[in-house]
Order: structure tokens, then C-alpha cells, then sequence
């Protein structure tokens, strides 16, 4: 079984996979790879009439994301070394066990797989078992849930959607007989003889905690009667523990300081927690961390981001470092409007040693076609990107709109045309005039992210996800 050639274990993995789609609870978009918005831009509910598609495209996914929870660590079937489900746990996808010197005189059970044989790392290739343990699912679908869903309670104020952000959240981190302890030690493990440990890598998995820290701040700041004080507690401590772990553990020290979209996704979920424990100046800092760091070797002058463009999908992985990039940007500019004495410069302006800045990796990347690298199953993964590029620097010759008009003609219905603003597109040139449509309804499942269609959709999005927790 395991002296397979690549090709003949990747037909029956993917096929593997899809026979989980029930315990993969798939649904049919893609999730951003990761973002922070500014909770005002909601709770102002002034929109331009051409974002009515992308705000229909919120309540669908809001009602969407809704239906797969609730979420829990609790809910996994095997339980970490720790002896304690409420710890978080995932599996590096890439190993597998050679049992040859597990000394078993008898076939042995997955548990006696996982500790008595040792496992070797095959490059590429997704070990299918790997997600029978989905704790990364199911926080990345908590994610999208509570960021769609007080998105939509602030666009219309039907406490259906803050009722449910509320709840997944406190069912996920808060209540004692289903929360998440406050680490990461066991996220991404290597499994085996000695494998009672994570890996740095895995302190990735938590990167969505800036969609969340995005919906909470919405719902605190929008004051919602469902987002009590005990709640707001409750997270503020979770926070703080979470932070002294980030902020100590060899394990997250090292993801921090690592070179690549992993140190860029660090500094996401730090900043943004900071934001949550009401730490502006921490949350400046950590951004600022990474931009006098990191960053700065991160795009060379023609755009090209080398740490990216050297792994094994360089189209998905020049997106998604874009992604951590401009959410910190994000954090970094809305922290700076709460500090005493706020910055004169913008972020978006700062230069890499080349000279380069987030815009100039944002255009390298748009000529590069996915097709290059056979990458055309995450083509839609720069869209939010260009949306966002074009947002901030402005798009007086039109280029990004025109770029995400070829890529897909109803661009303006998709979720980041509604935050993404000022960006040209939509159906109609009517005047924002504080227009905001009504939650509530159900419209139509709108597949717009990219035409996937069936197993084939599900395989790419199986992939992405696996792909992108490492
Ligand atoms: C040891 O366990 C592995 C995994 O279950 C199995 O493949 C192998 O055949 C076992 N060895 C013996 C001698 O039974
Ligand atoms: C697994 O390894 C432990 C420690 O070496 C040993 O005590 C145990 O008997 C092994 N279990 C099996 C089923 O081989
Ligand atoms: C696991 O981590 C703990 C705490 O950092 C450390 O003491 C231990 O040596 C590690 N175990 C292995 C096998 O690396
Ligand atoms: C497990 O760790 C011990 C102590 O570091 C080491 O001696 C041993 O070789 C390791 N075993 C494997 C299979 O890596
Ligand atoms: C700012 O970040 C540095 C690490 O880059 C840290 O040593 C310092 O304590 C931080 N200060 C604040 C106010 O968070
Ligand atoms: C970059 O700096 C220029 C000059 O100060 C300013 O006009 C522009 O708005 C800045 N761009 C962004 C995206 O902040
Ligand atoms: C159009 O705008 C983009 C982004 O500002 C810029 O990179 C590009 O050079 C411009 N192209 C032309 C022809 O002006
Ligand atoms: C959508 O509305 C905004 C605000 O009125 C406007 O700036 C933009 O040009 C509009 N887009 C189109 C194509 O009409
Ligand atoms: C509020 O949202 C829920 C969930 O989508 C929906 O079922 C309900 O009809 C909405 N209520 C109103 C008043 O729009
Ligand atoms: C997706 O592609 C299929 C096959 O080309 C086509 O039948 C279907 O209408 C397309 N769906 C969308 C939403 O574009
Ligand atoms: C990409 O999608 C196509 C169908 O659109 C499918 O045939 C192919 O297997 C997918 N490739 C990967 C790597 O998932
Ligand atoms: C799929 C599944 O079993 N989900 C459960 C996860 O845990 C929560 C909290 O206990 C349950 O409500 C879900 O039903």
C-alpha cells in the first residue's frame, strides 16, 4: 500500500474523499482565504444600490454557512494525547505510517497505527484518514458562519443572524461542555512513535479568528442585545489565554517567525485578537511586526513573491499570501484609527527592500494564468484580491474591474463587492443613498465564486482546504 506511485494513490484518495462529503460538510462556495473588515463599514448600512446582489450573496451564505453547525472540538472521533477532546487537534496531511518496524504480530487498530508505527512524509500526496479528525473544517465553517451571519444582522438587524453568531461562538469557545482549550498544541501533528506533539505549521489552522474577531466587533460595536456582556467576557478571557499562548509557546513563536504566508497568517490571527481583547496598540504593533519584518522580503521589484512561487501551487499560494497581506493592511489601518496619536502614513504605501508594495504583488499576479502551473481549479482565489487592490489604490483606468469582469460578468454579485468599495461594477450607476435591502429572504444558491460543478467541485474544494492548512 504504501510503495504506490503518486498517480496510483491519487485517483483513489480523491475518490476517498468524496465518498466523506457528509463528514466534510461542503458547501458550494469557496471560502475566502481570510480577511478583517472594519465593523463601522457594516454598521453605517450605507451602501450604493449596486451592492444589492453582493448583499443577497451575504443572507444566502449566512443562511448557508448556518445550517452545517453547530461546531465543537468535542464532536472528533479521536481524542488527543492529552487525553482531552476540548483540545483542538489536527493531523499533518503528507505523512503516512510504515508499520514494517511496529513490531505487531497482528493487524493492528487506527489508534495503535497512529502511535506504534512511524510515519514518513510523502510529499503531495493527502493521507485520506487525515480528515476523519476535521476540527480544521469545522472551525473554518464556524468562521464563515459567524462573519456572513453578523455581517447580515448588521445589514438589516433581523436578530435571526446575531442569534446564531452568538451561539456558534459560545458553543465553540465558551460553554464548559464543548469548548476549545485555549492552544494550538496539538494542531498539524505528526503522528507515530513519537509524534505527541503539533507542529508550528499548525498554528495556521486558527487564521480565521480575523473573520471572527470581524463579526464580533460588528456585534459589539453594533450593540446587539444577543452579544451579552457574558459573552463578550467570556471571549475577552479565552483571548487573553489564547494570546499568551500564541505570544509563548515554541510552537507559535516559530510559526510567527516564519518567512513565508505562515508568518503573514500569524500576525492575522494575533492582530486581530488583540483588536478583540481591546488592544489596539498591541494590535498596530503586531501588524507593524510584520511589515518591518517579514514583509519586506516578501515581494521582489517585479511583483513576484519568490517564497510563494517556489512551492508546489504557486498560483494558489501568490493569492493567498495577498490574502494575510492585505488583512493585515486591514487590521493595521483600522487599529490605527483608534491609537492616540494616529500614523500620517498609510500602510498600503510601504515598500518591500525591492521597492515593492501589496498593488505591485497584486499585478504580478494577474498576469500569471492559473493554467501555468494547472492551477485552474483556484482561479477565483486572486478575485478578492483584485476587489481589494482596487478598492484602496483606486481604479482610474479600470484595469481591476475589468479584470474581474472577463474573469467572471456578475462579478458584482459576490460578497466582497459590498466591502471592497469604492470598486467599479454592478448592474446600475445609481447613487448610494443609504439604501440597505431587507435580510430575511432565501434567495436562489448563487454558485458564483467559479463554475465547479459536482465531484469536481467538491475534490477542488477538499484540496483547497487541505492545501491551505499548510
Ligand atoms: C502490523 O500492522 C499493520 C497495520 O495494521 C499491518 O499492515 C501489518 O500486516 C501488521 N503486521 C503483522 C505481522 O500482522
Ligand atoms: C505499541 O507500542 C507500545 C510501546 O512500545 C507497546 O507497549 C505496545 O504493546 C504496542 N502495541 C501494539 C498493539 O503493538
Ligand atoms: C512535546 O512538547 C513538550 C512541550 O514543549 C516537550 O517537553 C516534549 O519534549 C515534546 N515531545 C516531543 C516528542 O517532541
Ligand atoms: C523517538 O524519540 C526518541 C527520543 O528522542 C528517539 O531516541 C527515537 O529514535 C525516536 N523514535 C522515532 C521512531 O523517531
Ligand atoms: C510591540 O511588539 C514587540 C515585538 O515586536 C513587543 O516586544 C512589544 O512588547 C510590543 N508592544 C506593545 C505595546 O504591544
Ligand atoms: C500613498 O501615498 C500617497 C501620497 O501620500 C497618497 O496620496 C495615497 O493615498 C497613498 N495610497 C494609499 C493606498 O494609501
Ligand atoms: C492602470 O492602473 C494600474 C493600477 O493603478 C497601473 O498599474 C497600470 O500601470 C495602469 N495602466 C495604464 C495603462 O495606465
Ligand atoms: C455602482 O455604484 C457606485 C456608487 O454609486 C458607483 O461608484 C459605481 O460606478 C457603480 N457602478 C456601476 C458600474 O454603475
Ligand atoms: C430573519 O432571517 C431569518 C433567517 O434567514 C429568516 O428566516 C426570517 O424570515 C427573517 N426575518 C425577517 C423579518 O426578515
Ligand atoms: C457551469 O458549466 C456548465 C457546463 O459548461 C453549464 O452547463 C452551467 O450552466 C454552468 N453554470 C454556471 C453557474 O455558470
Ligand atoms: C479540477 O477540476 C476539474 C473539473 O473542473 C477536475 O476534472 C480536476 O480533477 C480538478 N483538479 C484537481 C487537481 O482537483
Ligand atoms: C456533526 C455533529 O456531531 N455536530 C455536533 C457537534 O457538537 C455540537 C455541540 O455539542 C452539537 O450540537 C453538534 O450536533
Amino acid at each position: 500500500m504504501l510503495r504506490k506511485s503518486a498517480s496510483s494513490i491519487w485517483l483513489p484518495t480523491l475518490l476517498w474523499l468524496l465518498s466523506l462529503q457528509p463528514a466534510i460538510q461542503v458547501v458550494a462556495q469557496t471560502s475566502y482565504a481570510n480577511d478583517f473588515i472594519d465593523p463601522n463599514y457594516f454598521l453605517k448600512t450605507q451602501f450604493a444600490e449596486n451592492t444589492s446582489g453582493a448583499q443577497q450573496t451575504v443572507f444566502t451564505r449566512a443562511d448557508e454557512f448556518a445550517a452545517l453547525g453547530p461546531w465543537s472540538v468535542m464532536n472528533k472521533s479521536a481524542t488527543p494525547p492529552s487525553g482531552s477532546k476540548h483540545d483542538y487537534m489536527s493531523w499533518a496531511p503528507y505523512w503516512w505510517p510504515d508499520c514494517s518496524k511496529a513490531g505487531n504480530k497482528t493487524i493492528l487498530t487506527p489508534e495503535q497505527i497512529w502511535t506504534n508505527c512511524t510515519y514518513v512524509n510523502r510529499d503531495g500526496l493527502f493521507n485520506p484518514d487525515v480528515r476523519t479528525v476535521d476540527d480544521i473544517g469545522a472551525v473554518d465553517n464556524l468562521a464563515d458562519a459567524v462573519f456572513y451571519n453578523s455581517i447580515s444582522w448588521a445589514l438589516g438587524k433581523n436578530s435571526s443572524y446575531s442569534k446564531r453568531a452568538a451561539s456558534f461562538i459560545n458553543t465553540w469557545f465558551l460553554d464548559p461542555a464543548t469548548q476549545m482549550n485555549p492552544n494550538l498544541n496539538f494542531a498539524q501533528m505528526i503522528r507515530g512513535v513519537n509524534g505527541t506533539n503539533g507542529t508550528h505549521t499548525g498554528v495556521l489552522d486558527l487564521k480565521c479568528m480575523a473573520k471572527i474577531v470581524t463579526g464580533i466587533l460588528i456585534l459589539r460595536e453594533g450593540k446587539s442585545s444577543d452579544w451579552t456582556s457574558d459573552l463578550d467576557n467570556g471571549m475577552v478571557s479565552w483571548s487573553r489565554e489564547y494570546i499568551t499562548w500564541l505570544e509563548t509557546s515554541t510552537l507559535a513563536l516559530q510559526e510567527g517567525w516564519s518567512a513565508n504566508n505562515h508568518g503573514t497568517f500569524y500576525y492575522n490571527q494575533l492582530a486581530a485578537l488583540k483588536l478583540l481583547v481591546n488592544d489596539p496598540t498591541g494590535a498596530y504593533n503586531a501588524t507593524n511586526t510584520y511589515f518591518n519584518n517579514q514583509y519586506l522580503s516578501q515581494i521582489i521589484a517585479s511583483g513576484e513573491q519568490p517564497l510563494e512561487a517556489a512551492r508546489t501551487r504557486p498560483y494558489h499560494y501568490r493569492s493567498y499570501n495577498l490574502a494575510a497581506m492585505i488583512t493585515n493592511a486591514h487590521i493595521w489601518t483600522y487599529a490605527s484609527t483608534l491609537l492616540p496619536s494616529p500614523p500620517k502614513t498609510s500602510i498600503w504605501n510601504k515598500t518591500t527592500n525591492a521597492g515593492a508594495t501589496i498593488q505591485t504583488a497584486l499585478n504580478f499576479a494577474m498576469t500569471i494564468s492559473p493554467a501555468q502551473s494547472g492551477e485552474q481549479n483556484y482561479t477565483a482565489e486572486l478575485w478578492p484580491n483584485v476587489a481589494a487592490v482596487g478598492a484602496v489604490y483606486g481604479d482610474r483606468n479600470g484595469t481591476y474591474a475589468s479584470f474581474l469582469s472577463k474573469a467572471e460578468a456578475t462579478y458584482y454579485d459576490e460578497a466582497f463587492f459590498l466591502w471592497d468599495q469604492p470598486l467599479a461594477g454592478g448592474p446600475n450607476n445609481s447613487s448610494s443613498g443609504g439604501s440597505v435591502k431587507k435580510g430575511g429572504t432565501n434567495a436562489a444558491l448563487r454558485i458564483s465564486l467559479d463554475n465547479w460543478t459536482g465531484a469536481a467541485f467538491v475534490a477542488g474544494v477538499v484540496l483547497l482546504h487541505t492545501i491551505s492548512s499548510i
